[in-house]
C-alpha cells in the first residue's frame, strides 16, 4: 500500500449523494472505507493468519446464554476478545492453550497503523487483533463492541478472502441497517461518532477465492487497553 494508492482509494464509505435526507450524515462521520488497500499485502497477512493460528487454533467460541458461534476466532497481540459462559470479555492469555497469545506479526501492526494514519487517526498502536474466520453460512448478528477500554481509538478491519455483506446500523438496535460489500483486501477504519455503531455480517454466501478457498477472514485491530 502505498501513499499514492491510498489518497485513491480514500474515502467515505457512504457516498453523502446516496443519503436519503441529512440527518443521518453525523453517524457516519468516521467510517472510512480503503478499497481493495491491502491486496498486495494479503498472502503475506494470510500467512501470518497461519502462524498465529497455529500457535493459538481458530476455535468456535461459546456466548453467555450457551450459543456456539458460527465464526471461528482466535487473536494475537497482548490481549485476545474472549466469549464464554461468563460473558464477553479481553484476556493476554489463550484459555485453550494457557499460554499467552502469539505477539502481533509486524506485518499486522505496521498495516493496521499506517491504515488508521491515512483515515486521520495519528499514533494508532493496537494491542489487541481479532481473527474472525467465516466458512459459508457464518454470520455475526448485529452487535456493538463496548468491550474496550478505550474508545477513542479507532477499530481497523481488513477483510479477506470472500467478498461479505457487512450490516451497518446506527446508535440503535432498532435503526434498519444498510448493507455494504466488503471485498477481499478491503480495509475499513471506524472512529469518533460511530465507533459504537450496531453492526453485524451477513451469512456468509458459498463462493470461493483464489487464496482462501470458500472462507473468509478479518482482521480487526483494536486498542483494547487504556496507554500507559
Ligand atoms: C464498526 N467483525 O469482530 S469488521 C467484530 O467482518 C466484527 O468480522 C466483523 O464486527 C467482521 O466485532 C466486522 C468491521 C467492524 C469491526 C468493528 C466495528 C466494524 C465496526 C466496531 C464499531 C463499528
Ligand atoms: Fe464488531
Amino acid at each position: 500500500m502505498t501513499r499514492a494508492d491510498l489518497s485513491a482509494a480514500q474515502g467515505q464509505l457512504f457516498d453523502p449523494a446516496e443519503q436519503a435526507g441529512g440527518a443521518a450524515l453525523a453517524l457516519e462521520d468516521g467510517a472510512v472505507v480503503l478499497r481493495a488497500c491491502a491486496v498486495d499485502e494479503a498472502p503475506a497477512l494470510l500467512e501470518a493468519i497461519e502462524q498465529v493460528t497455529q500457535a493459538a487454533p481458530l476455535r468456535q467460541m461459546t456466548t453467555a446464554r450457551g450459543w456456539r458461534m458460527s465464526v471461528a476466532m482466535s487473536n494475537c497481540g497482548a490481549a485476545g476478545w474472549l466469549s464464554d459462559h461468563s460473558g464477553y470479555r479481553y484476556d493476554a492469555v489463550d484459555p485453550l492453550t494457557g499460554r499467552a497469545w502469539p505477539a502481533m506479526p509486524e506485518v499486522f501492526a505496521s498495516l493496521a497503523r499506517r491504515a488508521a494514519a491515512a483515515a486521520g487517526f495519528a499514533n494508532f498502536e493496537p494491542d489487541a487483533c481479532l481473527i474472525n474466520q467465516y466458512a459459508p453460512g457464518a454470520r455475526l448478528s448485529l452487535h456493538q463492541d463496548r468491550n474496550e477500554q478505550d474508545f477513542d481509538a479507532p477499530i481497523v478491519s481488513v477483510s479477506l478472502g470472500v467478498p461479505a455483506s457487512f450490516l451497518w446500523g446506527g446508535s440503535l438496535r432498532s435503526e434498519r441497517p444498510r448493507r455494504v460489500r466488503l471485498d477481499h483486501g478491503d480495509i475499513v477504519v471506524w472512529g469518533g461518532p460511530a465507533r459504537l455503531n450496531f453492526h453485524g455480517i451477513d451469512p456468509l454466501r458459498d463462493d470461493h477465492h483464489p487464496l482462501t478457498g470458500n472462507l473468509r477472514l478479518n482482521l480487526t485491530f483494536r486498542r483494547a487497553l487504556l496507554r500507559r
